[in-house]
Order: C-alpha cells, then structure tokens, then sequence
C-alpha cells in the first residue's frame, strides 16, 4: 500500500473545542490518546457469562452507576466500604479508556478469582463493543440522561481537563452546544449513542438494563430494587411480609452511594484517579435536574429539544422521558 493510500485509510479526524484530536471510527468519534487502549479491549478482552458490564455516554451519571452497582453487589461483604478510600472509576474500570492499564489488568485478573461477579464499564458505543462481548450472556446495564443536562455537565468538565493553562477561559457555550448538535464530540454523536443501546434493551430485556438518571433522582428505591433484581440480587428477606429490612438495605445502598457523601471523602475532594491523572472532585458537580437552565439560553434550549424530536422520533424514547 502506497502512502496516498495509506492516508487516505487514516481514520476522518477533527480537533475538537481547539483542544484535542478526535478520530471517527465506525459512525461515532474517540479521543486520540484512548485508540490503542480501545482497539486492544475490542479485540483481546473476554467476556465471562457473568460479567456486569456498565454503559453509559460520558456525564450521564456514569460515577453514581458505578458506585450504586458495586453497593448493591458488595454492601453485605464490603465492610470496609472501600469507596470511602477510592474513587469509584478505580473500582470499576472504564475498558475502553485504560484497558491496557496494570491496574486495570490487575482488577480483571482479581476480580476473575472472586465469587461475585466483575464490575466493568465503558462508554463504547452499542454497536462498536467488542464482538465477544455482544454474543456473551454478560448483563449490560445502561445509564440515559436528558441531553441537554449531560452537555452542560459535559462542558463543566472539559472545560477543568482541558482548557487548563494557557487556554484558562471556558469554552464558548454556543460553540459547545453547536459541537454537541454536530454529533463531533467524544463518544458521540450523543444520540445514536443513546439509542443504540435503548434498542437493544427493548430487543434483550433480560439483558440490556436501560436506566434514566432523572428517573434515578425521582424514584431511587424504586430504580434501585429494580437495578438489583437486574443484578440478581434480591432485597426482600422480610419474614413478616412487610419491606422494612429491605428498606434498610435499599436505603443504606443510596446513602453510601450518594452525591453528598462521595464528594465530601478525603479521597474525592484531594485524589487523583489511579488510572487517568484526572482529580476526583472532577467528577461531583451539582447532580441537579435541569441544570441546563443555568447555562443555556431558551434559543438554544429549544435547537436541542428539536434535535432531540427529530433524533429520537420512530424510536419510543421521547424528550419527555427526561
Ligand atoms: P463520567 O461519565 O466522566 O464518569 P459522570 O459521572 O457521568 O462522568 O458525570 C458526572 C455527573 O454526574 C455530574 O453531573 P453534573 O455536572 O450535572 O453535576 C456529577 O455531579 C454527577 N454525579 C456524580 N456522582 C453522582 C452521584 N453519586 N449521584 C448523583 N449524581 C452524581
């Protein structure tokens, strides 16, 4: 192969918000520095039937999921309550982004040995999961959020990571919300990421859990008992028929696996991920519904929520859902 020919194989490339290089792969964009680490999960990683694996577009609540999923599966065990000493991306490891990492090779081989299942997350994409892992029996559990929430949250944190010293001024809000519309941002575009993995969840309910975050935030017992009854793992040993232990053990999940507590440990507030050099505290905002209105105007608001229509018609998922 001749170099014309060579270039003209190079993945489409884009530098997004004058910060970093992008590359499309398949339909959706990937960051530069995550392609070897993803290209070798894709090909080598071995799903076991009983793998859990996390899935969600970045800022969607990948950080609350992370953290409900190893309490739900680990509350009984996990005396030590080790999310008070790591960050929950270093319990649960994101495949995609450091798959080559020791650390993370340690936690697949550790977790291998252990009775319970391996945890694991990514942001891929449905359609771009390693093969092995489609045709697997791994339950996959899906975390949504309302789009226009998840770009301002989005944009609240690439603008601490990347626009650092000497771009030290926050990205132009109508630029972002143009990058978001284009689909050309990391693990985008945003709504065939979304719907990917909601057809799935209507084709293999028994196996593709679909989650909403404001759901999550309106009814958190509810989609915390339906989480686990997902996970297998049941919360009903009431004797008398009523929900109280259940209740507790459902209670005790949210608490540990709170906003409020997770941003207040040590280890959130001054530690930095053992994997990728991010601070912690990068990853506990607000939490709040509806969120956007602090940051978008009402003509931006409603391109996104026509997108959004557009995006979404045919589909059975809906703006309202959010
Ligand atoms: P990631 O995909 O890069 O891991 P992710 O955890 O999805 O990031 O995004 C952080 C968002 O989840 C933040 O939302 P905000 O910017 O709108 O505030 C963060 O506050 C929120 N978040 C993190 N942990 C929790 C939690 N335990 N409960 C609820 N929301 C949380």
């Amino acid at each position: 192969m001749d170099s014309a020919e060579t270039m003209n194989k190079l993945p489409p490339q884009e530098v997004f918000w004058n910060a970093t290089t992008i590359h499309q792969i398949e339909g959706f964009w990937f960051m530069e520095e995550y392609l070897e680490s993803m290209a070798a999960f894709r090909s080598e990683f071995q799903p076991r039937n009983d793998d859990i694996l996390l899935t969600s577009f970045p800022k969607t609540g990948t950080t609350w999921l992370m953290a409900l999923c190893h309490n739900i599966l680990n509350l009984e065990e996990d005396e030590e309550d080790i999310l008070t000493e790591k960050n929950p991306h270093d319990v649960v490891p994101t495949l995609d982004g450091a798959y080559l990492a020791d650390q993370v090779q340690n936690i697949l081989l550790h977790s291998g040995r252990r009775t319970t299942s391996r945890l694991l997350h990514t942001h891929l994409p449905y359609s771009c999961l390693p093969e092995a892992v489609r045709n697997s029996g791994c339950k996959l559990v899906h975390l949504a959020r309302n789009p226009k929430d998840t770009l301002v949250s989005m944009w609240h944190f690439y603008n601490k990571i990347l626009r650092r010293e000497p771009m030290s001024s926050p990205f132009p809000i109508e630029r972002a919300v143009e990058s978001f519309c284009s689909g050309v941002i990391p693990w985008g575009p945003f709504y065939e990421h979304v719907v990917g993995y909601w057809e799935e969840s209507r084709k293999r309910p028994d196996e593709v859990l679909f989650l909403k975050y404001e759901e999550l935030c309106r009814d958190p017992k509810d989609q915390v008992r339906k989480l686990a009854s997902f996970l297998g793992k049941s919360f009903c040993p009431t004797k008398n028929g009523d929900n109280d232990d259940d209740d507790d053990v459902v209670e005790k999940v949210l608490q540990r696996s709170s906003l409020g507590r997770l941003k207040e440990l040590e280890v959130n507030k001054n530690g930095v991920l053992e994997i990728v050099p991010i601070p912690n505290a990068h990853f506990f905002r607000k939490g709040t519904v509806g969120d956007w209105k602090s940051c978008l105007t009402p003509q931006m608001a409603k391109r996104i929520d026509h997108l959004t229509q557009f995006k979404l018609r045919g589909t059975g998922l809906s703006l309202d859902d959010f």
